[in-house]
């Protein structure tokens, strides 16, 4: 390296320019506490355990593929599915026409939770947030007309993912294709769903053996199936900042191979089919580094295990730009916000990507918005000539630091969780969600503060919004289509052969046998899911989590103008002192909607602010949660839908007061709630909708009017 240049000279130079003014200031620290300086020389790069590596080659900071894009770009895998199998059938064939070249399926909610869709329970949800898959018949319907020999097709299923992936290797079976042949990834990560997503099923024990046993099916079976994708992006939706995110990924991926180890598998059957999904959100530069790190540190712990194929602590990994970084206000700036996260995923050497449309914060994405999303990834593929070169940020002094830095910090909280004896113990211990909520609730704080930019919420916000586009809704009748279907297939079905397959998946389930390999007779007999988790159930039980929300991490972010939450405070403190209490509220969830952070934000947010909050527990019906408003005595309920089933489940809730008394309670909304949707509630009776964006000193300023109107005048 040549001699470095003189620093002084330049701290000389820029000391100057900042006329008096430290240069210190220019210093920013990032939410992960990662301080980041203006400059950045070769100087910053000297004994760096992660610099000047090759691609393909140990400890793949700089990608897994020797030839990376310049042999083969990443998969354009964009994630989708809604309604029925027939209508998400031809949406694939439509998006792999115009140029997407992997499928990501995305189930609906009842479907996650192993609910058929005539179960009671799941009345909201059947279609919306995904596609609606009742048996094998429907996988077909999913899989018409596409080769699944060809194409490699992900699935993203964690609660029922027994039923799904036996369902998927039946359709292709009755496609003619072996089980070998299959190529793709089953999302298959059950710790972070106990974490974040809430899709599981059953308790963790017998979770963590349904994996082992998927991978076991799998390297014996389908030698080319990615059997998990280890995702820290849904802690990435739920507020972890990217050191967060990077730790608890790599802290579940060590469990999950602990796992297989104890389970008697050797480290190379399994290793090379493990894969990953990491969240890409604005912080444009700090992303690109945290791929990178997540190679070292994944390189890192495998090496650990001795394994002898070096594909075996090879990170590979999809990656999906962020959802919550859209915003319903003035919506266009999505397509910007995508593609600059597309390229940090890009620039991060991702092997599958995901660009979300710029009205998922409003709804499903029309074929209008799927375009958009779609030609984002195929111009920077095919235009930019991006894909040229491998690594081109390689060396560069700012991202490499900020590698070196991530690792440095995401390792310490690794090695915090090996010494509470690991992810699962840590999950236990609620540290990982105490952690990652408290970030979420200060990355509010800077927003509602504007200290955090987001144009068009908190910065140059429109006067007059205006939805001018198509918005998609998923009818009604789709939860018809779905029941009429499963009664005809039970109707024809050979009732003997379902029950006899059954009894037998019950009996792997008691410790008979691979718990893939017993659902596979179920679904070739055309058991349901809800049939085959109901199997499964019966063995072990339904795991109910318990709802904990943090304090003091919102207002402790308030430092430099705190009037907006001093006068909330002020209020709630009069109210408490004419009503002899503070006003009440009970923050629900409703339907199989597992997405908890805002409705977690709001909650530790109100009770920062002097609100009495009850947190319901998750996948509430609108009874229960009635009841629960009733039995807390609360002064309002809030509820919160990210999953489009705020119009049947909100005015039920509501219909659910009256009935048993509750009429006085105000019930205000809050979530992914398109504008269109806005007067339908406020007619069922709902005092206030805050959509996506709104900040939170705003709608506990709105929700105490409501109440100092009703109790205070
Ligand atoms: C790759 N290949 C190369 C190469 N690059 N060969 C030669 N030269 C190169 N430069 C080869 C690979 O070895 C592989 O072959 C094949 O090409 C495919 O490449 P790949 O890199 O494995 O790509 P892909 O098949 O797309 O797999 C990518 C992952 C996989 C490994 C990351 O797990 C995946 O596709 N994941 C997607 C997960 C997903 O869609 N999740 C959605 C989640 P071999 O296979 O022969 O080795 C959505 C979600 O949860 C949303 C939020 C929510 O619902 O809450």
């Amino acid at each position: 390296m040549s001699e470095h240049p003189n620093l002084s000279k330049w701290t000389e130079l820029a000391e100057k320019q900042m006329k008096g003014k430290s240069l210190e200031t220019l210093d920013w620290t990032t939410p992960e506490g990662i301080k980041v300086k203006p400059l950045y020389t070769a100087e910053d790069l000297e004994d760096m355990e992660s610099v000047n590596t090759l691609p393909g080659m140990e400890p793949y900071v700089r990608g897994p593929m020797a030839t990376m894009y310049a042999g083969r770009p990443w998969t354009i895998r964009q994630y989708a599915g809604f309604s029925t199998a027939k209508e998400s059938n031809a949406f694939y064939h439509k998006a792999l026409a115009a140029g997407q070249k992997g499928l990501s399926v995305a189930f609906d909610l009842a479907t996650h939770r192993g609910y058929d869709s005539d179960h009671p329970r799941v009345a909201g949800d059947i279609g919306k947030a995904g596609v609606a898959i009742d048996s094998v018949e429907d996988m077909k319907i999913l899989f018409d007309g596409i080769p699944l020999d060809q194409m490699s097709v992900s699935m993203t299923m964690n609660g029922a993912v027994i039923p799904i992936l036996a369902g998927y290797i039946v359709a292709a079976e009755e496609q003619g294709v072996k089980h070998e042949q299959l190529s793709g990834t089953i999302q298959n990560d059950i710790l972070k769903e106990y974490l974040t997503r809430n899709t599981y099923i059953y308790p963790p024990e017998p979770s963590m053996r349904i994996i082992s046993d998927i991978m076991s099916f799998c390297s014996s079976n389908m030698p080319r199936y990615n059997t998990i994708s280890i995702s820290g992006y849904h802690m990435m939706e739920a507020g972890a900042n990217s050191v967060l995110q990077t730790a608890f990924t790599i802290a579940d991926g060590i469990e999950y191979v602990k796992a297989a180890l104890k389970s008697g598998m050797d480290i190379d059957t399994f290793a090379p089919r493990l894969s990953f999904f990491f969240g890409i959100g604005m912080n444009f530069f700090m992303d690109i580094a945290m791929l990178r790190a997540a190679r070292f540190l994944w390189h890192r712990a495998m090496s650990g295990f001795n394994p002898k194929n070096p594909k075996s602590s090879m990170l590979r990994t999809h990656c999906q730009t962020s959802g919550w970084s859209l915003t319903e206000q003035d919506p266009y700036n999505n397509v910007i916000r995508t593609t600059m996260e597309a390229l940090s995923a890009v620039l991060g050497g991702t092997q599958s990507l995901h660009t979300n449309s710029f009205d998922e914060a409003i709804g499903l994405p029309t074929d209008f918005s799927a375009r958009i999303a779609r030609n984002t990834q195929i111009i920077i593929q095919d235009e930019s000539n991006i894909t040229k070169v491998i690594d081109p940020l390689g060396g560069s002094y700012y991202l490499e630091s900020l590698t070196s830095a991530i690792i440095d910090e995401a390792q310490k909280i690794i090695d915090e969780i090996e010494e509470l004896g690991g992810m699962a113990k840590a999950i236990e211990s609620g540290m990982p969600k105490m952690r990652i909520e408290e970030s979420a609730a200060r990355k509010q704080a800077r927003i509602d503060q504007g200290l955090d930019v987001i144009v068009g919420v908190n910065k140059y916000q429109l006067a007059n919004e205006k939805i001018d586009f198509e918005i998609r809704e998923v009818p009604a009748s789709v939860r018809d289509e779905q029941i009429a279907r499963i009664k005809e297939i039970k109707s024809t079905r050979d009732q003997a052969a379902v029950d006899k397959a059954l009894a037998d998946l019950r009996t792997a389930a008691e410790g008979g046998g691979n718990l893939l390999e017993a659902a596979l007779p179920a679904v070739r007999a055309r058991a349901t899911v809800g049939e085959i988790s109901d199997a499964m159930e019966a063995v072990f039980g339904r795991f109910v989590a318990t709802t904990r929300c943090i304090s003091g991490a919102y207002s402790s972010e308030f430092v430099a103008d705190t009037r907006a939450i001093d006068n909330i405070k002020n209020r709630t403190n009069a109210f408490f002192d004419k009503q002899g209490r503070r006003p009440r509220m009970l923050v629900t969830k409703m339907g199989q909607d597992g997405h908890d952070r805002g409705f977690k934000v709001v909650a530790s947010a109100y009770a920062d602010l002097g609100f009495d909050v009850d947190i319901s527990p998750m996948f509430q019906t609108p009874a229960e949660a009635a009841k629960m408003a009733i039995e807390n005595d609360v002064h309002v309920v809030g509820a919160s839908s990210l999953a489009a089933g705020h119009k049947s489940l909100i005015p039920e809730l509501i219909n659910e007061l009256k009935k048993i008394g509750g009429e006085d309670i105000i019930v205000v909304a809050g979530g992914v709630i398109p504008p269109m949707d806005y007067d339908f509630l406020y007619e069922a009776g709902v005092k206030a909708v805050f959509g996506p964006g709104t900040p939170i000193p705003d709608s506990a300023d709105k929700t105490l009017r409501l109440l100092e109107e009703k109790y205070l005048s």
